[in-house]
Order: structure tokens, then sequence, then C-alpha cells
């Protein structure tokens, strides 16, 4: 099954659905199938247009899992919500043969954290499938990631290493509308980088030949803004994060609170149509 960009609301929500053990706000929450399955469930009735199942945890530290272990986790989940939900399910994972198995299985996106980098076969294994793919921009491997990152210039880093891998994905022969790119908050990047990544969005936006996934949900640089120390107590700064990268121009966000997201979505939607749906316009008039 095909997917497109331009099949989604101009503001979408993608809901997360961590099938992981040591995932850093939900690990272990939904590891068992029928309560993966039941999650995203609820997280489509609450207005998600997109569902993403990983089940590798790419948090700081993590040691990368074995594509058989991966597979027995995600699989499961992407077979019973294919047959449940009627958006786009996403596979969150850097192997090829886990993303070829969960395309088979029902999933139409691969969300690559690697952009292609881990696995020679992953843009090939996406263009075959005429599947949509996420490149995200991470620096070094999660094991060691937060180890002093470092930049000259992290927007302009970050939107060279974006440019060059759409171009790396549409010479593969994935269609230009299958492609979103994610600036990658969290992996490899100092609590500053993370700001100043987000404050130029916009930028970004503009720099960049794709629709713009932000994936801030729970982050750590925003620890100070929870309501207590659990990752689980940041959803309002999340949801301040979502408000912020729609209004630059995102045209996803990735998140744990879908409601909370779908709700400012929709309110953005009907308070401010115009920038609804043509970012590049919108960039081109200067806005
Ligand atoms: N963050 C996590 C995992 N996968 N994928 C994309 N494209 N962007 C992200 O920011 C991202 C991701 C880590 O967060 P989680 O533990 O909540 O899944």
């Amino acid at each position: 099954m095909t997917f497109s960009v331009d099949s989604l609301p101009p503001r979408a929500v993608m809901g997360i659905v961590n099938v992981t053990p040591d995932s850093f706000s939900d690990g272990g929450r939904y590891l068992d199938v029928g309560a993966a399955v039941a999650h995203g469930e609820a997280l489509v009735a609450a207005g998600a247009a997109l569902i993403d199942v990983g089940g590798e945890s790419t948090r700081p530290g993590a040691t990368p899992i074995d594509a058989e272990t991966e597979l027995e986790r995600v699989l499961p989940v992407i077979e019973r919500l294919a047959a449940k939900v009627a958006v786009p399910l996403s596979i969150d994972t850097r192997n090829a043969s886990v993303a070829r198995a969960a395309l088979d299985a029902g999933a139409t996106i691969v969300n690559d954290v690697s952009a292609g980098r881990n696995d020679p076969a992953m843009f090939a294994t996406v263009a075959a499938a005429q599947a949509g793919v996420v490149l995200m921009h991470m620096q070094g491997v999660p094991a060691t990631m937060q180890i002093e990152p470092r930049y000259d210039d992290v927007v302009a880093d970050v939107g060279s290493f974006l440019a060059q891998q759409i171009a790396a994905a549409h010479r593969a022969g994935i269609a230009p509308d299958a492609i979103v790119a994610d600036p990658g908050i969290g992996f490899g990047k100092t609590e500053t980088d993370n700001l100043d990544l987000l404050a130029a969005l916009s930028s970004l936006v503009a720099r960049v030949a794709a629709p713009l996934m932000v994936g801030a949900s729970r982050k750590g640089f925003m620890r100070e803004f929870g309501s207590g120390v659990e990752a689980a107590t940041r959803d309002d700064a999340t949801l301040a994060t979502s408000v912020w990268a729609f209004t630059q121009g995102a045209a996803i966000v990735r998140v744990h609170d879908v409601a909370s997201s779908v709700r400012a979505a929709r309110l953005l939607d009907v308070m401010a149509p115009a920038h609804a749906g043509n970012r590049s316009e919108l960039v081109a008039e200067g806005v």
C-alpha cells in the first residue's frame, strides 16, 4: 500500500506506541500485545492521524537489540492494529528487515531515526513497497549520542543533513510526496541545541524540501517545565511545543498525549486556516 503526505490533515498528530521495556517515558507499559493494540486504538479515537509503533528503545544509552526481538515485539501489534484502525501505521526501526516485515503486515511508513544510514538496504526497501519514510537527524548512535554532542551551527548542520538524506532517498526511488524530515530533538543534542532547533523551525521548514515532523514529546530538555520529575508530567510543556511547531510550519508532531495536541491543531485550523496546507507558499511570502 502506498503512502502520501498529501493524505494527512495539514496539521497532523502522530501517536506513539512503544512496545519496549525501556523507552524513557512509557517503557514497559505496552509490551503486552493486547495493551499495545488497545493503546493504539485509544490514540486513534483521540484523533491521531498516524500511529508510530516501535520495538527498540532509542533513548540515550540504550543498547541495540537484534532484529528478531524487535520483530517479535512489533509484528503482532502492527498486524492487529492494521485490521482495526484506518490511519496509516509507521514502524519505528533502523533495520530494513524489520521495515520489510512491518510493511508486509500493514504499515505504510518507515520512521528511521538513522535516516537510512544504519542499514544500506533501507531506502530500496521503502522504495520497493512505495511506502513513506521519516528521515530523522541524529548525531552518533543512541548508545553514546549524549556524550558531548558538538556542532558548528546546529541549525545549519541539521538542515544540510536532512537535505542530503532527502536527495539520497529521491535517488533511491522514494517518491517526493512520501518523505518527511525530522530534526531529531534529543538525538545527540544538548539542551541548548534542542532549543535552538525549535527556535529556528521556520527556517528549517524553508530550507528542507519535505514536510517537517517534530518529536519533542516529554523529552529531557523540558524537564524543568514538568509538574514533577517523571517524563509523563511534561505533557503541558509538550503541548506548548506542538503549538509552536505547527505555527512555525511543521506538518506533524509525534507525541504521547495525543488528545491535547489534536485539540490544539483543530483550534489552529480554524484560527489560522490560511496557514494550513501551504507551507511553501507561506515561506515564499515570508510569513
Ligand atoms: N523520538 C523517539 C523515538 N523515535 N522518531 C522520530 N522520527 N522523531 C523523534 O523525535 C523520535 C523518534 C524517542 O522518544 P520515545 O521514547 O517517546 O519514542
